[in-house]
Order: structure tokens, then sequence, then C-alpha cells
């Protein structure tokens, strides 16, 4: 019996590249698909959403050193449903408001979008024994933020655009005219969320991709998108018009060149 356990052992070290009790490692960076996970779900950010939000969280962990491990996040909506106008101030503001809302309206004018794809990036480093936050950088439209790392990271998330700030005045911040306020994006602390992340949800390396839109059950949720290739992430456009979206106008951005490696 004692012999048989022995062999076992071996059998293991062999299978295993020398650690029997090793997690499987899909991506073959020497991180096991447990300790990815583990550590995307730890960092992941508080979400403050103003209304209730259908999103889904595909991840990647990449390892830069034993004490240096970057993990970015691409939050996925089905679309953007276009700018917010929020007007406050006097009576004349808020009928302007009014007025200016009912005209964005128009999808021509709002900017909305099939598919919407936003990233967030905390670069986390392992220090005094634990894994710690080191720099917390956020996708905004077309420029990168950095947050105050070593403390819980928290999101604003503007409605409709789903635009992510690291505050509600931030968020709401638009500029002063005649007296009025007029801000083009709104945050509301309605619902705070720390998202669940599905273990199979990580797209692994560059060298080691692994597709999960097109696994189930996100090929389900977006059919036709991929998490590596060029194309403009359209959330659930049929493939026939993904076709022709591909490098249009009316999809959301593109989510394989945000990936470290
Ligand atoms: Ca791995
Ligand atoms: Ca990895």
């Amino acid at each position: 019996m004692r012999k048989r356990v022995f062999l076992t052992f071996i059998m293991g070290i062999f299978l295993f590249g020398g650690q029997p009790w090793s997690f499987p490692d899909s991506d073959r960076d020497g991180l096991s698909n447990r300790e990815e996970h583990e550590l995307a779900q730890r960092f992941v950010p508080t979400m403050h959403f103003a209304d209730e939000e259908k999103f889904e969280v595909i991840y990647q962990v990449t390892r830069i050193s034993n004490e240096r491990v970057v993990i970015t996040y691409m939050f996925l909506y089905l679309s953007d449903r276009g700018v917010v106008i929020d007007v406050s101030g006097h009576v004349g503001c808020v009928l302007t408001g009014y007025f200016f809302e009912a005209f964005t309206k128009l999808p021509s004018l709002n900017n909305s979008h099939t598919g919407d794809a936003e990233m967030v990036r905390v670069e986390v480093v392992f220090k005094g024994g634990e894994w710690r936050a080191d720099n917390v950088a956020v996708k905004r439209h077309d420029t990168y933020d950095m947050l105050e790392a070593n403390k819980k990271i928290e999101i604003f998330v503007s409605e409709n655009k789903h635009a992510m700030y690291s505050s509600m005045d931030e968020c709401g911040g638009g500029f002063v005219f005649l007296g009025c306020r007029i801000a083009f994006e709104r945050c509301a602390d309605g619902l705070a969320i720390v998202p669940r992340l599905r273990i199979d949800a990580n797209v692994g390396q560059r060298e080691n991709p692994i597709d999960i839109l097109k696994q189930e059950p996100l090929s389900k949720i977006f059919p036709y998108q991929s998490a590596w290739d060029i194309q403009r992430f359209c959330g659930v456009y049929p493939e026939d018009e993904v076709e022709d979206k591909v490098f249009g106008e009316k999809c959301g951005g593109r989510i394989y060149d945000k990936w470290t490696n």
C-alpha cells in the first residue's frame, strides 16, 4: 500500500511539474487558475451604480515577477444607452434640462451604441506578507485615470455611459453656465456591488489565450463576440451584422488590446 502511495506521488511530480498538489494552470504562466481567481476576486472594485445594470466581468491576471502581478478587469455591458444630460439650478435650468434630455433621446445625438466594454487595471505587490494594491488605472473614454492605491477600490459608474469615476462629485462635475450646472454624465449611489467573478472568466495570456466569450455561458450572453479578436465589442449583434460593424461606429471599443500580454 505504501509503495502505491509513493508511486502516485512520484507520478504527480512528473505530471504536474514538481508539485503533485498543484491546481490546473490553463494559461501556463506559473499561477494556477485558482490563485489567479483568488487574486482577481480580492481586488475587484466595489461598483456604485445609479440604477440596476446587467454586466459581466472577464479578467486577466499577469505575473510580472514573484512579487508583482497585474490584474485587468473588463466590465461588459450589452449596450451604452447614451449621454445623460443633467441640468440643475433655478426653474429655467430645470425646464431647459427636460428639453435637452428629450433631444438627446435621438441615437444620432447621444452617442449610444451596442456593446460597451470598460476597463480597470490593478497592479498588486507582495509586501509585508500580503498582496496589496500598488496602482489602480481606470480607462474613461480615451484617457486613463490613476486612483489612490492601498485603500478599498471604489468606482462610481455613470448612468447609461458606464464611465468610471473615483467619486460621485467627480462624475457629476460638469460646468456652470448662467447659474445652471450642466453635466453630461450622472452618478448616484443607488447600488453598491462587489462583482463575483466566475473562475472560468479568465482570458489567459496572449501566448496562451482562452477566448471565454466563445465558451458557454458567456457565449450565450454575448453571441459572436471575442475577447481576443480585433473586432469591436458589439454586445449581442448577430454574426452577419457584426461583419459590417467591426470597424463601424455603432459598437463599443475593442477588448483584445487592453490585455497586458
Ligand atoms: Ca495561470
Ligand atoms: Ca494568467
